[in-house]
């Protein structure tokens, strides 16, 4: 189904895949004995004297420990002058605390760390001296390292996090000039097996490991298996049957111009042995996601894709991960961009009886780990209520034949509806839906990592606001998977990869490591909750209570032996009724208040099959131990006499008002709630009967898919109706259709041009050709005809490569605004504007006037708008309720006006020159469009 509306604090998802594919565009990174062996820069003159190959080819399983011991002693000995050598006995000798046994991981809280960003410990290592390091840039590197992370232990476990995830600590390139954008991060290896010089050297790496274990902590390593850093490229058209043609390699590379650690230094397809050694696939970037030979062997955004088919290189994939168990003593991995690898690939990687370079199960094994986890990273969501994703992250974790593959994957779709629910203000049963299906899809959601951030997604505080992280939260520390906290979580960043020490990129200028900050403290108190209870990690949700509709009522009982938990949530900004959960008939139950929003600590009775009906303040949350009682449950006494009820509605859609009428007993009125809604109750009266009718307008019920819901309610007596179901199907009447002119995608001096990315396909995606418009009531519906529409990153909505920008003029309405925000131009024809929706393939984001400007985009609406896409028709379609309009008595005089251009981290820029992804033809301060309708007037 297509219908994904977003509402109010739109943003994150929208964020998804261009980032993702800005991130791993752009990355590098090494380490001294890659400088060594290639003295890209003369002159610099640290070296280390150990050479890799000797310390890490040789290194076969029986003689581990000698080796680390030998290699450390080496290091030791043979530091960078400057560079100061940690002196602690403990690193020079092998510790007891390097090996220890396997957790259950299902029990594990993690802290992801950015080590570049996280702490800096050594500000010697900082700058290598070749520009890339410049704590103002987000592209450079800030300082952080291992140091850094060493002296953070105890603010980590202070916390209650129990492992440590980093982001890969290996030697990377450290900048692409071709992309201008930096290897900091840790994802663009150009040796798998060393430390990047900026982060320190084996011996921290090891001390950190062992200092962690020693607080009975874990060490997660991060591990790339589909790619190195961007080393080679195309340019020109691709011929697969001769990928000779149009390759180069990238000599805008720092520090090395090609992986050091072989066999991925045999990376040019030109030289008939590297060819013969069929290291890569040599393949151009992937652009098509929905095309599975793209996305398994072409590269991520300019990532030169292994070839992981290869014996050869699946071995020293093996040797390359197999080392940091050994050397290390890492306790789990992470696997990177897992979607772009055969899931084949891991059974592999994971169990080969190779003796040289064993499967990584088998080297874990062998330091004593019995449980050593892996967990893969799908980054993908699903849509609401389709579990397509899902079953494709199934798919690594056990093949076909229910063969076992990686024992966890990181949950991206229950992070997908996590952040519509708790920032777009989706409904609840979105979420009912996530969990059920993630808890009948996996077979171990428990291993798999749930998060609410993480460094390839804009941070929840970016668009949700603090409640709503705190549900997030709460959400998944009360559910099966691995909670994984982002660094500065607790700090409250809203900046995906700021520092959080002074020197590094935009720390505000300190340190942020406050354990008295009123985040890590609620962090604290959510994680200890969930340490005390074994049925929040290890128990089985079942749900008791949603909204189809609408934000509000969310609840479920987390069931494990002699251990009962039950969580609640009001998503709403309003206070909402959760009625009529129902779990238990045989039995009275004590209900204990043990963790809530709003720090109370109730108790509640529930006799033998009585229904629990509570009222919810806006946004509220808690947890409640449930336990089977003696005790007599108090009911209010005049509540013994009160029945309500909703007469059965018809099964089949409305088309205008619904006629609700049903029976009140024992009182003379009650309230009506639509969807839970506690705000806008309505009251009724019984007639001399006892009978009561409401006729209720529907004209905000636009979406046919959703279900309504309906319940009388008593607050005095506590008593609820049963509910009551239906669905509106309006009929939409067209009033108006517009043409647009072919071919006037050229901005409004025809002089514009389209960026250059071959992912923009023949470039007539920004070409309006046709505007109709549908009312119903007061509601709002446009259908937009593209001469082109696009998909290629996989856009949650259906498209991309283009937004569109409806701005809407309410007729006799005062105030408005006339600046086009973010796009350098007013409304034509003196119109203002009050409401304003911008769409696309991330987000579908509804404004009112309110604070407006030119680099202001106005106040959230919410409801927002639903959003309906025929890719085969090329049309995009919205719709808008009419309470989002204001509920206005007509629409006509209304005055509309669309624009097109395309959205990448906000309105892309314009220049003389077009690149990549930015426009060309203009100068960066003229109008941010390609195609506009006229003012189009409702009749
Ligand atoms: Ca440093
Ligand atoms: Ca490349
Ligand atoms: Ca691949
Ligand atoms: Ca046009």
């Amino acid at each position: 189904m297509l219908c994904i509306g977003y509402q109010l604090r739109e943003g994150i998802v929208s964020a998804l895949l261009p980032q993702r594919r800005f991130l791993h565009t752009y990355s590098r990174g090494d380490q001294q004995i890659v400088q060594v062996h290639n003295s890209v820069y003369s002159g610099y003159s640290w070296l280390t004297p150990r050479t890799k190959k000797s310390t890490v080819m040789s290194s076969s399983l029986h003689r581990y420990y000698a080796a680390a011991l030998f290699f450390a002693l080496n290091l030791c000995a043979c530091a960078p002058s400057g560079t100061e050598a940690p002196a602690s006995t403990e690193s020079i000798q092998v510790s007891p605390h390097r090996h220890i046994e396997s957790p259950d991981w299902r029990d594990q809280i993690v802290y992801f760390v950015m080590i570049d960003r996280f702490n800096d410990g050594d500000a010697s290592n900082n700058d290598q001296g070749t520009g890339e390091y410049d704590p103002n840039d987000p592209a450079k590197f800030s300082g952080g390292d291992l140091a850094g992370v060493i002296r953070q232990i105890d603010y980590i476990k202070g916390l209650g996090a129990t492992a440590l995830w980093m982001t890969p600590p290996v030697a990377n390139q450290w900048w692409d000039g071709m992309i201008q954008y930096g290897g900091y991060h840790g994802y663009w290896a150009e040796n798998f097996k060393a430390i990047d010089a900026h982060f320190g050297q084996l011996q921290d790496y090891q001390r950190l490991a062992e200092l962690l274990h020693r607080q009975d902590m874990y060490l997660i390593h991060d591990v790339v298996v589909n790619h190195t850093g961007n080393f080679f490229d195309y340019n020109g058209t691709y011929d697969a049957a001769d990928p000779t043609q149009h390759f180069f390699i990238n000599d805008d590379s720092t520090p090395v111009k090609a992986p050091t650690q072989p066999p991925f230094h045999l990376n040019d397809i030109r030289n008939p042995e590297h060819r013969e050694a069929g290291i890569y696939h040599w393949t151009p970037i992937i652009r098509d996601f929905g095309d599975i030979e793209q996305e398994k062997n072409w590269q991520l955004s300019n990532l030169d894709d292994l070839n992981t088919d290869n014996p050869v290189v699946r071995r020293a994939l093996r040797d390359s991960y197999g080392y940091w168990i050994k050397e290390v003593g890492v306790d789990a991995f992470r696997i990177d961009t897992a979607f772009y690898v055969y899931p084949e690939f891991f059974h592999d990687f994971m169990y080969s009886d190779d003796p040289e370079a064993p499967g990584v199960m088998r080297v874990a094994e062998q330091t004593g780990r019995k449980q050593f986890h892996l967990f893969g990273e799908g980054f993908g969501i699903d849509r609401a209520f389709d579990d397509s994703v899902t079953r494709k992250i199934d798919g690594y974790m056990r093949d076909e034949t229910g063969r076992k593959l990686l024992p966890g994957m990181v949950n991206f779709p229950l992070y997908g509806t996590i952040q519509d629910v708790f920032i777009r203000g989706r409904p609840t049963s979105e979420m009912r839906y996530r969990i059920e299906t993630m808890m009948k899809a996996h077979e171990s959601p428990h291993l798999m990592s749930t998060f609410v951030d993480n460094h390839d997604v804009e941070r929840f505080l970016a668009s949700g606001d603090i409640t709503g992280f705190k549900q997030a939260l709460t959400l998944i520390m009360t559910l099966p998977g691995i909670p994984t906290i982002y660094y500065g979580t607790e700090q409250l960043l809203t900046e995906q990869r700021a520092a959080m020490f002074a020197g590094g990129y935009q720390s505000g200028g300190k340190d942020r490591f406050d354990r008295q900050a009123p985040m890590y403290k609620f962090l604290q108190e959510v994680i200890a909750l969930r340490k005390h209870y074994p049925a929040l990690r290890r128990g089985t949700p079942k749900l008791v209570a949603d909204n189809p509709a609408a934000p509000g009522a969310l609840a479920y009982l987390m069931e494990y032996p002699q251990q009962t938990l039950l969580v609640v949530f009001n998503t709403a900004d309003q206070p909402t009724l959760m009625s009529n959960v129902q779990w238990q008939t045989t039995q009275a139950l004590r209900l204990k208040e043990v963790f809530s929003s709003a720090g109370t600590r109730h108790e509640l009775t529930l006799k033998p099959g009585q229904v629990l009906n509570r009222e919810l303040a806006a946004r509220e949350f808690s947890v409640w131990e449930v336990l089977p009682t003696t005790d007599k449950p108090e009911v209010a006494q005049s509540s013994t006499s009160v029945t309500l009820s909703i007469d059965p509605l018809p099964s089949t859609s409305y088309v205008g008002d619904v006629v609700l009428e049903g029976s009140i007993k024992g009182l003379n009125t009650a309230k009506l709630l639509i969807n839970g809604n506690l705000a806008d109750a309505i009251s009724v009266q019984a007639d001399s009967n006892g009978r009561w009718q409401y006729r209720l307008d529907t004209s905000s019920m636009i979406n046919p898919n959703q279900t309504h819901r309906v319940v009388l309610w008593s607050e005095k007596t506590g008593v609820a109706s049963s509910a009551q179901e239906f669905t509106v199907k309006r009929q939409w009447q067209p009033i108006l259709q517009i043409s647009d002119a072919a071919g006037d995608d050229k901005g409004p001096f025809a002089r514009y041009r389209y960026p250059l990315d071959a992912s923009w396909g023949t470039s007539k995606g920004l070409d309006i050709q046709n505007v109709s418009v549908f009312t119903s009531g007061s509601a709002l519906k446009v259908s937009v005809k593209m001469a082109e529409l696009v998909a290629a990153w996989n856009p949650v909505n259906g498209f991309d490569h283009l937004v569109l920008t409806m701005f809407i003029e309410m007729p006799e309405r005062d105030a408005g605004a006339r600046a086009l925000p973010f796009q350098n131009a007013e409304l034509p024809d003196n119109m203002r504007w009050h409401y304003r929706l911008r769409t696309h393939g991330w987000s579908n984001a509804l404004f009112s006037a309110k604070g407006a400007g030119p680099e202001n985009e106005g106040t959230p609406v919410s409801p927002g708008a639903e959003i309906e896409v025929d890719r085969s028709a090329k049309t995009i379609t919205v719709s808008i309720p009419a309470k989002s309009l204001g509920n206005p008595p007509s629409l006509s005089g209304v005055k509309l006006y669309l624009n097109s251009w395309d959205y990448g981290e906000g309105y892309r820029p314009l220049g003389e020159q077009p690149t990549s992804h930015d426009f060309g033809g203009g100068r960066a301060d003229e109008p941010r469009w390609m195609d506009q309708t006229k003012v189009i007037v409702l009749p």
